[in-house]
């Protein structure tokens, strides 16, 4: 029996990101399904031509079913390839069976069935559903080929069709960690797993994996499994990796001790990083004695290889943290980086300026705060706006308020305007300057995530960040006081940039990134810039200003 596993991509994603949903979900088959045999495909939609070369390897290959996994911004190309496989394959007696997976068929099923009638949807967490339907496939296969359409509906987590109605069925959670099927660690940044789900499970803008309410909200998994798999990137020869976990430590820290007992048994020689919220380092509601154990795990995780954190801290505006439901005020966010950076740990802290509700005085608060802490030195980015998911509570409020816009099927977020007009004016602005600038800061900050922050020229990154902080700072204190001088002093900035810019595409070049990896970020750099001009965008005076 063959299964084809296909990982989609689009501009979203950097090519050097691990195709890790199939990577799993083949780790997963292979040790539980002995009888199939599983490739791994990558469809990467940079590259037009493509879509053809893929319909050619998976007819060759003459899969029974084929798994595609279509994560946010690849509707578009996710459709494209679905359209192909059912044109060839259609006129089959056996068509093989398609079965799609990951966000965009999880949270709106309903497109992808109306077009595609006989496809199963796998929706949120893959193993379970994945492994029993592929059970159902053998077992109709023993009694003779299947039938178009099998009927699935008895399976855990699915969504599926039957005469005009859509049935769907809970979320199945994995009963433990599979070691994963490595595409090629060279090419691709490797993820490993601890846990699903989040415990703290509260932010308005957070799509969270559908659930019962009788279902948890977080689960560990077994330490063994993820050791396996640790060991055999060490055995590949990987030297840094990141643990991808939602909420890493969770509410058992004591499992993080021990994987850094396990670490320093292994003699890893290996760096990581992993995400987390601030108050998961410092929590200003809990007795010193708790605080002490958090920092004392940090300083244990960073003896054993922790190089980097991320921490999700989003604003440090108290008004907008309780928009968001963070549960966090903006003093925890700042204590938890102060803390951080004492322990002499690379820190990227989440950050969005902009929400549909931000008022100018959140903005003033946000770059006082931004400035005093000299955050923006370790923000991801300080012009970002929120992005208005499908499914997040944070739809429903801006739906309520009359601001949301249109839908993007590919994105899964939908438009919205701000509820005041000048911070409308000011996130306008600054989403231009981003456009324009973004191509080449996010080149150069993901290699300098790759790279852990190590053997990297770091301070590219910050000039680019400062370069980014000033413009959002002069920009909302010119505004405030009156918007027509926006365009002259955004002209003034656009005239010093370049050399910022230059320096980050040189940064993202680095052959002290990693030598494969920054051979894809190079190719990256040449398709995009190719696309999307660095500057010469004249419409600063025009965008705003309607
Ligand atoms: C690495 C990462 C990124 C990377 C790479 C993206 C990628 N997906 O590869 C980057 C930095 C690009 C990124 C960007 C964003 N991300 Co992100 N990211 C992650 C992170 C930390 C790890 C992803 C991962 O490896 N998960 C583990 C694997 C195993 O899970 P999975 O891919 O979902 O696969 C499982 C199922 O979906 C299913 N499945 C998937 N494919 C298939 C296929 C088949 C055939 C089947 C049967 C099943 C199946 O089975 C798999 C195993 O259970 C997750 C957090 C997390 N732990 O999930 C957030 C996460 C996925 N990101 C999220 C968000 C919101 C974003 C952004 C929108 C943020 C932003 N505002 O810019 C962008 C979106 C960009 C885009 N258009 O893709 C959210 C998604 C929420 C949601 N809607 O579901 C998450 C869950 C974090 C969070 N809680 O907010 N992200
Ligand atoms: S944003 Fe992070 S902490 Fe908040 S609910 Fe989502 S995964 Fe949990």
């Amino acid at each position: 029996m063959r299964l084809a596993l296909v990982q989609l991509y689009s501009e979203e994603q950097s090519p050097t990101s691990a195709p890790y949903s199939i990577e799993i979900l083949g780790g997963h088959v292979q040790a539980n399904l002995p009888d199939w045999q599983t490739q791994l495909f990558i469809l990467d939609n940079r590259n037009a031509a493509d879509v053809k070369a893929l319909i050619d390897d998976l007819i060759a290959f003459d899969a029974q079913v084929i798994g595609v996994s279509m994560m946010q911004g690849t509707h578009t190309v996710g459709c494209e390839l679905l359209d192909q496989i059912y044109a060839c394959t259609n006129a089959a007696k056996h068509a093989p069976q398609v079965i799609i997976g990951n966000t965009l068929p999880t949270y709106r099923p309903d497109p992808y069935l109306e077009r595609y009638p006989e496809l199963l949807i796998v929706r949120g967490f893959g193993e379970v559903p994945l492994e029993k339907a592929l059970h159902t496939y053998a077992d109709w296969d023993a009694q003779g080929r299947p039938a178009k359409g099998l009927d699935y509906a008895s399976l855990p987590g699915i969504a599926l069709r039957r005469d005009g109605t859509t049935y769907r069925t809970p979320v199945a959670w994995p009963a433990d960690y599979s070691v994963p099927a490595r595409v090629d660690t060279d090419k691709y940044f490797s993820r490993i797993e601890t846990s699903r789900g989040c415990h703290f499970d509260c932010c308005t803008f957070c799509t969270r994996p559908p659930r019962e309410r009788s279902q948890p909200r977080w689960s560990r998994f077994s330490m063994d499994p993820i050791m396996d798999a640790i060991e055999k990137l060490r055995d590949q020869g990987v030297t840094r990796f990141t643990f991808c976990d939602e909420d890493f430590i969770g509410d058992n820290p004591e499992f993080c001790f021990e994987l850094a007992d396990r670490l320093e048994e292994m003699g890893n020689m290996m760096s990581f990083s992993f995400s987390t919220r601030a108050d998961n380092i410092i929590d200003l509601k809990a007795s010193d004695a708790e605080n002490a154990q958090r920092v004392a795990l940090l300083e244990r995780l960073r003896d054993v290889g922790l190089s980097l954190l991320f921490v999700g801290c989003e604003s440090f505006c108290d008004r907008q943290l309780k928009r968001f439901a963070k549960s966090v005020k903006a003093y925890g966010n700042v204590r938890a980086l102060q803390v951080l950076s004492d322990l002499g740990l690379s820190v990227e802290a989440g950050f969005i300026m902009f929400d549909p509700f931000s008022t100018l005085d959140d903005l003033f608060e946000n770059i006082a705060n931004l400035e005093k802490y000299e955050l923006w030195k370790v923000a991801s980015q300080t012009l970002s706006r929120i992005d208005v998911q499908a499914n997040a509570p944070l739809a429903k409020w801006v739906e309520r308020e009359g601001l949301i816009g249109e839908y993007d099927v590919n994105q899964m977020t939908y438009a919205y305007t701000f509820k005041d007009p000048v911070v409308q004016k000011i996130a306008d602005w600054c989403q231009v300057w981003k456009d324009e600038t973004d191509n080449a800061y996010r080149l150069a900050r993901n290699a300098q995530r790759m790279a852990l922050f190590n053997e990297f020229p770091n301070h590219v990154m910050e000039d680019a960040k400062r370069l980014n902080f000033t413009f959002v700072k002069r920009v909302t204190e010119t505004a405030a006081v009156n918007l027509d001088q926006v365009p002259a002093v955004i002209a003034e900035m656009r005239a010093t940039r370049h050399e910022v810019i230059d320096n980050m595409h040189q940064a993202a070049h680095s052959p002290r990134v990693h030598s494969h990896m920054a051979e894809r970020l190079r190719e990256e750099i040449d398709i995009t810039s190719a696309l999307k001009p660095l500057t010469g965008r004249d419409d600063y005076a025009l965008k705003p200003a309607t």
